[in-house]
């Protein structure tokens, strides 16, 4: 069985999460999920990222201890992966003593072998962004990425030797263009970061102390990003007793991560490995911001709300759907609830929920819920049969590459169909004329068909509404084809989604 290992970033649980984490989880479970339906061996893995000066600084003003503080924030994290039906197979957290022990023999190795060495750390700190910043790199003198104002450090540290892998680094980028996409973040690695020329990477520090210990230097903590990024390793059992999962998945099929990190990952993590000697994940998906009014949502500028209120509001699916559908993947895209409340009306409620309910409607009304197919096919039928016999092929070109919004068009593409082939075919007017009964009934069983393969095919964006469809349609077959001899026993048609009217929803003050 071909193995697929995908991986979310591990977030810093310094808040709770917001919709941004949600939609990079959402994307990292849909295509688990489609891999899953396509036989593969999945590892799903997400996780949190706990240590650093700001999760201490925040649980110092707490009043609680770091591991306290970031207990709290795992458990909401995982009632809201829980809530948004997110399939992982594996939380990590940096804290989890197995992780703790592989950072440490990672460390040590690296030191040994020369790629970690002990100097001096001068540099631009940014404490939101925990990131280090050289002066070139500032925007305005002030941090590229939040615009806040940086600190001017300087300690004894521990550095990798990022430089000495510089050449073999953009070789493999050069060699491999699948690697980073989309394109335009490969190009930008490549002539804004790597060939300008690579500093070294301090990767320990000694004035803070939430970390994980530099198991041969006491007054040194492992600075994060070496303990972050060994994440995708540790966690299958790498340099332990049993590496059996290493050996199965690694390396990776695919890194999800923001547009922010993706220089992490496409050049400090490759040169670990490199230094490791371990084979490089096979891609690094660079996606885009989920903004609100044009800016980014996030923990340190406070602009966002708990994703459990749109969950409540409009229903998991719906928050699925819309952030799977409405932005194209690797740009940015607008959140907003009237956004979220179009999407869900027009796609969910009006073409899915209304195909669905007019169609289980008929057959119980004309059929009392059982039909076998009379196959009395007419011409009009076959356009549609072909549409329904090619929907896995096209579905499969595009979430191949990733294209989740495009696959999803092309399914509402066969439902739209799928609702005029009602108005093309009349049941109701077939319905009158027992001569009609026949071809009534292939009608039905051609729309029923369509319902259930676009179901098989929706389970990977909104799994809870399938589960439910296919209760109605009480058959569990599978298959992505036109199946002609199935035996329909449908049960009672039931609304899936409700209309939300907007008006009244954007002035009952719940924004
Ligand atoms: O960077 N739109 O953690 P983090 C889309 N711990 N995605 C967003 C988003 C938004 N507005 N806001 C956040 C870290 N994200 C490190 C990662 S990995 C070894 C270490 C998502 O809590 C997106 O995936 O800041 C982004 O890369 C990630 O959350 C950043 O999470």
């Amino acid at each position: 069985m071909e193995k697929f290992y995908i991986t979310t970033p591990i977030y810093y649980p310094s808040a709770n999460f917001h919709i941004g984490h949600c939609y990079t989880t959402i994307i990292a479970d849909a295509l688990a999920r489609y891999k899953r339906s396509k036989g593969y061996d999945v590892y799903f893995q997400t996780g949190t990222d706990e240590h650093g000066l700001k999760i201490e600084t925040k649980a110092h003003e707490d009043g609680v201890s770091p591991k306290e503080y970031v207990d709290k924030i795992v458990l909401n994290a995982k009632d809201l992966w829980k809530a948004l039906n997110i399939s992982y197979d594996y939380f990590v957290r940096t804290t989890d003593e197995s992780h703790v022990k592989a950072v440490q023999k990672i460390f040590t190795k690296l030191y040994e072998q020369g790629d970690i060495y002990k100097g001096t750390y001068k540099g631009l700190y940014c404490v939101p962004c925990e990131s280090f910043w050289t002066k070139t790199q500032l925007v305005d003198g002030k941090c590229p990425d939040c615009g806040r104002e940086v600190n001017e450090v300087e300690e004894e540290a521990y550095f990798l030797k990022l430089s000495k892998y510089q050449d073999r680094l953009v070789e493999y980028l050069e060699t491999h263009p699948d690697f980073i996409e989309p394109e335009s973040r490969k190009n930008e690695m490549l002539n804004n970061f790597i060939k300008p020329g690579l500093e070294d990477l301090c990767v320990s520090r000694t004035s803070f102390k939430w970390g994980i210990p530099v198991p041969f230097d006491d007054n040194h903590v492992v600075y994060v990003w070496l303990d972050a990024l060994t994440n995708y390793i540790t966690t299958l059992g790498y340099m332990s007793d049993d590496d059996s999962k290493f050996k199965k998945y690694w390396p990776a099929d695919l890194h999800l991560v923001g547009k922010e990190i993706i220089r992490f990952h496409t050049i400090v993590w490759p040169i670990i490995l490199m230094a490791l000697d371990l084979p490089l994940p096979k891609k690094v998906y660079g996606h885009g911001w989920l903004v609100i009014n044009g800016s980014k949502i996030s923990k340190s500028l406070g602009n966002y709300k708990d994703p459990r209120e749109y969950i409540k509001d409009f229903g998991v699916d719906a928050v699925r759907y819309f952030v799977l559908r409405e932005v194209p993947f690797g740009s940015d895209g607008n959140f907003s609830v009237e956004a979220l409340i179009d999407r869900t009306n027009a796609d969910l409620a009006n073409t899915l929920g209304n195909l669905v309910n007019r169609t289980i409607s008929m057959v119980n009304k004309y059929f009392d819920g059982s039909i076998n197919n009379p196959k009395e096919y007419l011409e009009l039928d076959q356009d549609f049969l072909k549409m329904i016999n090619e929907l896995d092929e096209k579905v499969a070109s595009k979430m191949d590459n990733l294209r989740i919004s495009e696959a999803l068009e092309i399914i509402f593409d066969l439902l739209r169909r799928s609702n005029k082939y009602i108005d093309e075919t009349t049941p109701w007017v077939l319905a009158k004329e027992d001569a009609m009964k026949k071809r009534l009934e292939t009608v039905l069983y051609n729309l029923l068909e369509a319902i259930r393969v676009c179901s098989v095919q929706l389970e990977f964006a909104i799994p809870s509404t399938i589960e439910k469809i296919f209760a109605q349609l009480n058959l569990e077959d599978k298959t992505t084809k036109y199946v002609d001899n199935n035996n329909y026993h449908v049960n009672k048609a039931e609304a899936l989604f409700k209309r939300i009217d907007k008006e009244e929803f954007l002035n009952s003050n719940k924004m």
